[in-house]
């Protein structure tokens, strides 16, 4: 179970955290940071569980956190539209995670849009939920689902991508309310430089499949196939198609499939 008082001692954590929900299990954290932004909840607030029984992946997939092994916090948050059109907000969450883990000594790599991948499989996933009133983006919600311990590893038949854990990626023992405050901090740091070209860099060179083929489904149903070439400053992927087209994707709905070489 997660220390909640170590948690909230060390709170807040530059924006976030001054209104900090806790919750032993819950539906999903995604949910509950929802219905505080529709109440007017301000930036940063902070939803925690130690267990989701409905947690979610985009497209209505679903998201297994089990008691005890993960993490599952959401953030609200009030940037500007163009940062969840373009996938920006994603990948501030990946960013603030690789950062996070790199802590511990790992190379993580971001596999655009939203998934953070150690040794190629996948250990944690970013869920951007957004609301909006006409183009008025009224708030936003950050979704970060990690797999500390190996019991928050899905089996392999119940995944779409191979999925690991911190634990067995690291080969030692995670101290979990660590982690969470590594990613808080690192969240809070990125924020402030959203869209800046050290931001922009910082993401390219974590990004996974650079330079690769890779097969591309978009929201709209598109598929697309091209080579990788790095990221636009709100998000985007930038692929070069197969006539040399330098293509811009968004990440919303997008979902990205390496291809062999
Ligand atoms: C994601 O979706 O990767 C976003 C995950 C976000 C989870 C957080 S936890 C806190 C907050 N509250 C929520 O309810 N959600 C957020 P997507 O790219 O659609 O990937 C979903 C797919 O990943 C599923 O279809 C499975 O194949 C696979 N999957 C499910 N649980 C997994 C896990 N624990 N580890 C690795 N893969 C998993």
């Amino acid at each position: 179970m997660l220390n909640r008082h170590r948690i909230r001692a060390a709170l807040p954590i530059g924006r976030f955290g001054g209104g900090f929900h806790f919750h032993r299990t819950i539906g999903s954290t995604n949910d509950e940071a929802v219905d505080l932004a529709r109440r007017g909840a301000p930036e940063g607030t902070l939803v925690i569980a130690d267990e989701q029984t409905t947690g979610r992946g985009r497209s209505g997939r679903r998201w297994f956190t089990p008691a005890g092994a993960a993490l599952a916090l959401s953030v609200v948050l009030r940037p500007g539209p163009e940062w969840v059109t373009g996938g920006g907000l994603m990948a501030l969450g990946s960013l603030a995670l690789a950062e996070a883990l790199e802590r511990d000594g790992l190379r993580p790599q971001i596999k655009w849009p939203n998934d953070v991948l150690v040794g190629g499989r996948k250990l944690a996933g970013v869920l951007v939920e957004a609301a909006w009133t006409g183009r008025h983006l009224d708030f936003a919600v950050c979704g970060i689902g990690v797999n500390v311990r190996p019991a928050s590893v899905p089996p392999d038949q119940e995944v779409d991508y191979p999925a690991t854990c911190v634990e067995a990626a690291r080969g030692q023992r995670v101290d979990r309310e660590d982690l969470l405050l590594a990613i808080l901090t690192a969240l809070d740091r990125w924020y402030s430089k959203m869209g800046s070209q050290e931001a922009l860099q910082a993401l390219e060179e974590r990004l996974a499949f650079v330079d690769e083929r890779v097969a591309i489904r978009t929201g709209s149903g598109q598929e697309m196939i091209g080579r990788v070439l790095g990221l636009a400053a709100d998000g985007r992927l930038r692929l070069e198609a197969a006539d040399g087209e330098v293509i811009l994707i968004g990440a919303e709905g997008s979902h990205l499939r390496p291809l062999a070489a």
